[in-house]
């Protein structure tokens, strides 16, 4: 590795490898590359994505020693006012995307959204980065790229699930990808 190249690399806490590359077609778009670390990502309880990722984020710098980012996101449905939200995770391995679907049958109002939440940790404390997609819940689950909720998400603008979708297509839309620009936003302008 060449000097100054280490700057350019953003260390990623996380076991998904879908959100590594999602975040890797964004943040290649302005100069950095992302590798994941095998760090704790200690998730306290809050109903909030923000401090969950904060404090995730922290935790992780702390163990590390090195800048790191962690990602927290979240599926909010607004008939099941806004759940399963930061439990989006645990409602995804215990009832899953059928389970989802059946709460909603004969359900007309479908609109949900996507929430990211970056946190990255270093000296500087910690900035947070924040990414949301409005779109509706399919009546059923359609494609199978992407992982989790996304065969039974459609954003707004699209008729396609995130899970009919590269991972470019995704990335027009997404939370995480919105979230990703600012995150690249930031870099750039430290690094001018
Ligand atoms: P980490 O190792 O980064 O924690 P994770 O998959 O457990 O990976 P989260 O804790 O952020 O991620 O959990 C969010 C859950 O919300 C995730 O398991 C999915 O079920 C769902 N989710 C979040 N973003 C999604 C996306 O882009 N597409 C589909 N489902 C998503």
């Amino acid at each position: 590795m060449k000097r100054g190249e280490e700057s350019r690399v953003i260390l990623f806490a996380t076991q998904n490898m879908h959100k590594v590359e999602e975040l890797r077609a964004v943040l290649g778009s302005c100069g950095y590359s992302v590798e994941p670390v095998d760090t704790p990502k200690v998730e306290i309880q809050s109903s909030s994505l923000e401090t969950i990722a904060a404090y995730a984020a922290i935790i992780a710098y702390n163990h590390l020693g090195k800048p790191v980012v962690v990602e927290d996101a979240g599926l909010f449905i607004d008939a099941l006012k806004g759940f399963p939200g930061p439990y989006s995770s645990y409602v995804y391995r215990t009832i899953g995307v059928q389970g989802i679907l059946r709460l909603l049958e004969g359900v007309s109002e479908r609109t949900a959204y996507f929430k990211s939440v970056i946190a990255y940790a270093g000296p500087w404390g910690v900035e947070l980065f924040t990414g949301i997609v409005r779109g509706r819940i399919a009546e059923e689950a359609r494609g199978s790229q992407g992982f989790g909720f996304d065969p039974i998400f459609v954003p707004e603008g699209s008729s396609k699930t995130f899970a009919e979708m590269s991972i470019e297509e995704k990335n027009l839309y997404s939370h995480r990808a919105r979230a990703a620009s600012k995150l690249c936003e930031w870099l750039t302008e430290r690094t001018l």
